[in-house]
């Protein structure tokens, strides 16, 4: 009698949490970010994390890691990803493109007229296609959504007021050979390699005169103290990706998998709120610091943009109609 009840014990352990979840014990993944605590993309993979385990009722619990302590280099993390070391990783579309060449193109300068003409491409079948060619490529990599990160300006240690001024200078830029090419077409030199919490003291240090990036990380990683001009020329809108690994669907069930997708989906307007707001501030408190902001003329943009037009040709290829039914979006 004894032996049955022990066995029914060991039979009811092993099947308990088989039932529970459908697949066995609870699932725990991993998500990276760059950014601190507090800022908008990692406000919405925490909501991201809470959404899944709420869901899944336990079944799936995601740890966020912030502050790039797992990885401070987006690069990195992607290739972590590819090989099914990392679960999921918040990265900028600008380093993904070197895995998905078709991500240049939602990234290209100028192209939108404003936000709400990138996120009404992101959320049509534009948005969904680009989203879907990062898992048909064949990267290993699955594109869950897309989140805000505003426009990107130049942020220099000497005044820059125009192109005139970009001569030379050493610019801090992400991982994408497209973006080094749009400073060398400036008069400029790119300079990759380094992590966003990595370009204060390269500037401090005098490695770079610059970089160039959004009101909340020119902020929130103090770049502002180290190079406080900035120039509002806007030159790119690049999206924030949530991405998977594709060995995510092998550690879940499938229902769970759908979940993820959904869960994810969800938190895109919750970061666009998070964004607007971090937006506002942040341009209060490096203003209030005492940096420079400079606004350039519709001319002096100008000046960018046609200088930045070689890359419509170069990166735009084979995409030509792409691009015109992006620019026509919304008109
Ligand atoms: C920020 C993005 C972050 C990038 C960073 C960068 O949020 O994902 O890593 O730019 O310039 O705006 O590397």
């Amino acid at each position: 009698m004894k032996k049955v009840v022990a066995l029914l014990l060991v039979f009811a352990a092993i099947l308990v949490p088989v039932f529970a979840n459908g697949q066995g014990e609870t699932v725990t993944l991993t998500l990276s970010e760059v950014h601190a605590e507090g800022y908008p993309t990692t406000l919405a993979d925490q909501e991201f994390a809470r959404l899944v385990n709420e869901r899944t009722e336990g079944r799936v619990q995601i740890n966020v890691y912030y502050g790039g302590t797992l990885y401070g280099e987006e690069t990195g993390s992607i290739e972590a990803l590819q090989i099914g070391d990392l679960d999921f990783a918040r990265v900028s579309a600008s380093p993904v493109a070197s895995y998905v060449p078709a991500l240049n193109v939602i990234q290209l300068p100028y192209l939108y007229r404003d936000g709400d003409h990138m996120w009404q491409v992101l959320n049509g079948p534009i948005g969904q296609d680009m989203l879907d060619e990062i898992q048909a490529s064949g990267s290993g990599l699955v594109g869950l959504c897309y989140y805000d990160a505003g426009a990107r300006n130049f942020y220099t240690t000497t005044p820059v007021q125009g192109v005139e001024d970009m001569k030379g200078l050493k610019i801090r830029l992400q991982n994408n050979p497209m973006m080094v090419e749009m400073v060398q077409l400036l008069g400029g030199n790119g300079v990759t390699g380094i992590g966003p919490n990595e370009v204060y003291s390269a500037i401090s240090q005098g490695t770079i005169d610059g970089a160039e990036n959004n009101w909340p990380t020119y902020e929130s990683m103090g770049d502002y103290e180290a190079a406080p001009y900035f120039i509002l020329d806007g030159h790119t809108r690049v999206p924030e990706i949530l991405l998977a690994s594709e060995n995510v669907i092998n550690k879940v069930s499938a229902e769970d998998w759908e979940i993820i997708k959904q869960c994810a989906k969800e938190t895109q307007d919750y970061e666009i709120e998070q964004w607007a707001l971090r937006e506002e501030s942040s341009r209060e408190i490096v203003t209030a610091a005492g940096v420079t902001v400079y606004e350039p003329t519709a001319e002096e943009i100008q000046e960018f943009q046609d200088l930045m037009a070689p890359l419509y040709d170069e990166y735009g290829a084979g995409y030509e109609d792409l691009i015109q039914e992006i620019i026509n979006t919304g008109l």
